[in-house]
């Protein structure tokens, strides 16, 4: 068993036996960020070949439990040090996008990096993010969007917290699978990460 048989279990969407395996890597010492990368991999392979109609809608879904399954394994060994603030994150995967499997990693991955996180859960409507960050104080929101058509709300929840004259206080940070720095500044975000790793790392960075 190595980390290509990992992500080759996502890819053939063998949901039964992928806890199993990554626990066998778990137990065989292997580094817990690197059996991400090869669920993560997986997925984006399924991805290509939804897109080169090999899967269909059926496949993506069992692609996404799947990977819950193998991430529920994972997820209590993931961990990436002290947090330097307290302040909440306010999490939450965009209007209208149903993707919750990068955000739900990146949440935990805040957890166990220290963060208290408010997560605000998929189709999230701004106006609640916009309540979120007034009722906590928080000073970063966290917002994954995994369609190109859903892009376009993280620049509704960036004018949406302008309009309530909060904007200066917090920073906005996005991530998922059509996005880019540039794509991310251009819609108003301060920041942009590929992985959920990386992502914690500039979130504090941000809270400096
Ligand atoms: C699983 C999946 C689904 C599942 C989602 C299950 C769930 N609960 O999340 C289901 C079946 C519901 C689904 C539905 C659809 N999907 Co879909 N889906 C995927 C798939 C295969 C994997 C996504 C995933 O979970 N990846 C694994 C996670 C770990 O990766 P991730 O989300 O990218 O997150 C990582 C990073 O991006 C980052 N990150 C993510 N968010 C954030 C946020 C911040 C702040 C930071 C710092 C980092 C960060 O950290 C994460 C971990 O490292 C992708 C293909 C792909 N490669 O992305 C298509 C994909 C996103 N889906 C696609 C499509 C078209 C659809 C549907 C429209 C299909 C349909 N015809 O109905 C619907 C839309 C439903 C909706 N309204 O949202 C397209 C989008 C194309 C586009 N550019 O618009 C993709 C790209 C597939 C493709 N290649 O065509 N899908």
């Amino acid at each position: 068993m190595s980390l290509q048989d990992l992500t080759e279990m996502i890819i053939e969407l063998e949901i039964d036996d992928v806890a199993g395996a990554v626990q066998q890597q778990i137990d065989a010492g292997v580094n817990p960020q690197d059996i991400l990368k090869a669920l993560t991999s997986g997925m984006d392979e399924v991805g290509r070949r939804y897109e080169t109609d090999e899967y269909f809608l059926a496949e993506l879904v069992l692609a996404g439990d799947t990977m819950k399954a193998a991430f529920e394994v994972l997820k209590p060994h993931l961990k990436s040090g002290e947090a330097s603030d307290k302040a909440p994150i306010v999490a939450a995967t965009v209007k209208g996008d149903n993707h919750d499997i990068g955000k739900n990693i990146l949440v935990s991955m805040l957890v166990s990096a220290g963060f208290e996180v408010v997560d605000l859960g998929m189709d999230c409507p701004t106006e609640k993010i916009v309540e979120a960050v007034r009722e906590t104080g928080a000073k970063v929101v966290a917002l994954s969007a995994l369609l190109t058509m859903t892009m376009k709300e993280i620049s509704n929840v960036d004018k949406a917290l302008q309009e309530a004259g909060l904007r200066d206080g917090v920073k906005i940070i996005v991530g998922g699978a059509p996005l880019s720095l540039e794509l991310a500044k251009e819609l108003g975000a301060d920041d942009y990460s590929p992985d959920a790793i990386d992502g914690v790392k500039r979130i504090k960075a941000l809270l400096e």
